[in-house]
């Protein structure tokens, strides 16, 4: 089922069933064992942000009290090239947005109960028209969308395990964040907590 939000939100409820989920979630843990979690600090004050990051794919985004929001090729702390993004990812991509070129950039958060993040545009890729998917896994959680610009009102979803929510144009650039998580809403991570995958394309490309 495919529910416009609004112009610029499309929302998928449960479109992966639990034995997708289950896959994906097996690709995930292969790719974190290679490219660990680490926690991102904000860029000039170093505070550390409360959900745990890392990417698959040719490029992630990192952030870090020196440089600051950026896309990269390696993982910070291994500096090792981040690891594929699984064809399962480029396949939902191609049937879910149509979007070519395809995304390069999957950034994976993590959430434990207590991690939230603060209302946000995406604004650090250079193509500004290509759709960003988003894929949840875990724990429910309280997905904030506003508008284009920070103070306008704002809606809140709740995104549960095996949703998928795409922000293209022409709602690209809108604000939005999670205000919390629902812990023990889902029995899909042994951990509990909540993973959320968004592919991106930074490049132009061809
Ligand atoms: C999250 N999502 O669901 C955070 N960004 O944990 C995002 O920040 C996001 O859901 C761009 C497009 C869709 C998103
Ligand atoms: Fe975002």
């Amino acid at each position: 089922m495919e529910i416009e939000i609004t112009p610029g939100c499309r929302y998928f409820p449960e479109f992966l069933n639990k034995t997708s989920q289950r896959l994906l979630l097996d690709h995930l843990k292969k790719a974190l064992h290679e490219a660990p979690l680490f926690y991102p600090t904000m860029p000039g004050t170093g505070k550390v942000f409360s959900v745990r990051m890392s990417n698959m794919g040719e490029i992630g985004w990192v952030s870090d009290k020196e440089d600051g929001y950026r896309y990269q090729d390696t993982h910070p702390k291994t500096k090792k090239s981040w690891p594929q993004m699984p064809d399962l990812l480029h396949e939902l991509w191609q049937e879910l947005t149509g979007f070519t070129p395809q995304p390069e950039a999957c950034l994976i958060n993590y959430y434990n109960a207590s991690a939230r993040m603060g209302l946000h545009q995406d604004a650090d890729e250079r193509h500004l028209q290509a759709p960003i998917m988003s894929i949840s896994l875990g724990d429910k959680a309280r997905f904030r969308l506003g508008g284009l610009k920070r103070q306008d009102p704002t809606r809140t979803l709740i995104l549960s395990s095996g949703d998928i929510l795409i922000l293209e144009p022409p709602l690209r650039m809108a604000y939005h964040g999670i205000d919390r998580i629902v812990p023990g809403s889902s029995r899909l991570l042994n951990e509990g907590g909540r993973f959320n995958l968004t592919m991106r394309r930074i490049t132009p490309g061809p």
